[in-house]
């Protein structure tokens, strides 16, 4: 195959890095066609107050468009998100993406070898290579709550934050207690008249002051002296390679941070009866962490009251627990989450001889590497299945996935043929290993999060950063199945 038409779904971090790397590599013909009217992904879907990074902001890049003056050591999502729409038009990436295009089906031609795309709108389009860029934490989870549409007020999801929302002088609720609940409640109680926190599952919450502001003699010192900034990054991005290890493998460093999470806690509430009820019932760590330096004082405001009785009912004025009490409330934001498992969903793709991609994943989501599903010929995933969405710069991994890809788009044209499918078997033995390696890991040591399947599974890289290099440095072609035009199996070389 010489120049393909690729498809990629999708403008945040996972498609603007397939995108440029594609270009990088000599790919021309590169779509990327994009739900939301602006890039950026989740930067662009989250715009609730309080937004902010828990990444620091020099490795929350892109590593081919190291930015060295960022204003705050973890950036807010407005910063985050002026970066992507700036890399997009620093590196001319522009004209090769369509905003407010929704795909909702794709379905591979046998015979002529292509993928039939269709959009919202009616278009219809073929291409040759589909790259599904599509995100994890993008589909709300809106809860099931018996009178939600009942409520005589605005009920706003954070991911979809309506900037028109009064919170200020206003009696909130906010139901979520994971990185967004903890954040959005920091940021709404200074205004508020009331906050109501409905904690279902308290978390640990590793304190550290998330405002430092990155001082202007260290922009122009980093802009000046770029070998200093590549330093500097390099150090931070080894310094986060550790929390792989540590969530990966029982360790004394996993001791310690999960140490540091319940001192964090103990230091900060000193109400006993508030700590008991704070306190969760699981493993620091185990749960993607929280990171807040607000919270735990927020929470203990004279305005800021917390509910851990569980919610029966929401009325037209309020929220009942089940100890009967109803809490009077003007605003219901819901910090309740993602479908994380979803992918591409409910877009509906349908792979070779019509096997759609839900009857694929009937036993939960699986993949090659994170980045190629059996039965779907010259379709990939960036931030796939078992990405390392709680472990490893998701912007290394990105460019890695689109690397391999890159390789695998030159093998096609180095040998001429058309299409190229991981194999079953292949697929299989990566998911026995994924399996097996997550054992020791943290996120398996029983609690409830995001991270598992509905039927039980991590959703996660149990690996640390080497191996995640090593398994997406190049293509180990016994593992894929590559054919000719006329269907003819072509032998890999090796
Ligand atoms: O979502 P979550 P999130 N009644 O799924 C609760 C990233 N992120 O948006 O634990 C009552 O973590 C649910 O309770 P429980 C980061 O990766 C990053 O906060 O199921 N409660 C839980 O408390 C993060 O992990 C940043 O018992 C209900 C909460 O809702 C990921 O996004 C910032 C409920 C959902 O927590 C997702 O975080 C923000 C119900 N019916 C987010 N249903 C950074 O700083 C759900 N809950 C990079």
């Amino acid at each position: 195959m010489t120049a393909p038409r690729i498809l990629i779904i999708g403008a945040g971090v996972a498609g603007i890095t397939a995108l440029h790397v594609l270009r990088e590599r000599g790919y021309t013909d590169v779509a990327v066609l994009e739900k939301g009217d602006d890039v950026g992904g989740v930067w662009h879907w989250n715009r609730y107050p309080g937004l902010t990074c828990d990444v620091p902001s020099q490795i929350y890049q892109f590593g081919f468009a190291p930015k060295p003056d960022w204003t705050r050591i973890w950036a807010d999502g407005s910063e985050i998100q002026r970066y992507h729409r700036d890399v997009v038009e620093q590196f001319g990436l522009a004209p090769h993406i369509r905003c407010n295009t929704e795909v909702t089906s794709a379905a591979w031609d046998d015979d002529a070898r292509t993928w039939a795309v269709s959009t919202a709108a009616g278009e219809d389009l073929v291409v040759d290579v589909l790259i599904c860029a599509t995100g994890v934490l993008h589909h709300p989870a809106i809860p099931d709550i018996p009178g939600l549409a009942e409520f005589d007020g605005p009920v706003v999801h954070t991911a979809r934050w309506d900037g028109d929302v009064v919170t200020d002088g206003k009696r909130i609720a906010v139901i979520g207690t994971g990185s967004t609940g903890v954040q959005v409640v920091s940021a709404l109680q200074p205004a508020a008249s009331s906050i109501v926190h409905f904690v279902r599952s308290p978390q640990w919450i590793l304190w550290a002051t998330m405002g430092i502001r990155q001082s202007r003699v260290v922009s122009s010192v980093l802009r000046r002296l770029p070998p200093v900034h590549q330093t500097l990054t390099k150090s931070l991005l080894w310094g986060s390679g550790i929390l792989a290890d540590i969530t990966t493998r029982p360790s004394w460093r996993r001791r310690l941070v999960q140490a540091y999470a319940r001192l964090s806690l103990r230091v900060q509430v000193r109400d006993r009866a508030l700590r008991t009820v704070l306190t969760p019932d699981y493993e620091p760590l185990c749960k993607r962490q929280v990171v807040s330096g607000t919270y735990y004082r927020a929470i203990q405001a004279h305005n800021a009251i917390l509910v851990n009785d569980p919610i029966t009912e929401i009325t037209a004025q309020g929220i009942r627990t089940a100890d009967g009490t109803t809490h009077p409330v003007d605003v219901v934001v819901l910090a309740t989450g993602f479908h994380a498992h979803n992918y591409m969903r409910p877009m509906t793709v349908s792979g070779r001889d019509g096997m759609t991609l839900d009857e694929a994943w009937a036993d939960g989501p699986r993949a090659y590497r994170t980045l190629a599903v059996p039965g779907f010929p010259n379709m990939f995933t960036v931030l796939g299945p078992n990405s390392p969405t709680g472990s490893i710069s998701l912007q290394l991994t990105s460019e890695l996935t689109a690397g391999y890809i890159a390789d695998l788009l030159d093998h096609l044209e180095q040998t001429s043929s058309a299409t190229i499918e991981v194999t079953e078997e292949a697929t299989k033995k990566f998911n026995a290993d994924v399996t097996q390696a997550m054992t020791p890991t943290v996120w398996n040591t029983g609690c409830n999060s995001w991270y598992l399947t509905p039927n039980g599974a991590v959703d996660l890289w149990p690996w640390d950063k080497p191996t995640l290099t090593r398994m997406l440095a190049h293509p180990d072609l016994d593992h894929f199945d590559v054919r000719a035009a006329d269907g003819a199996q072509v032998l890999s070389a090796r």
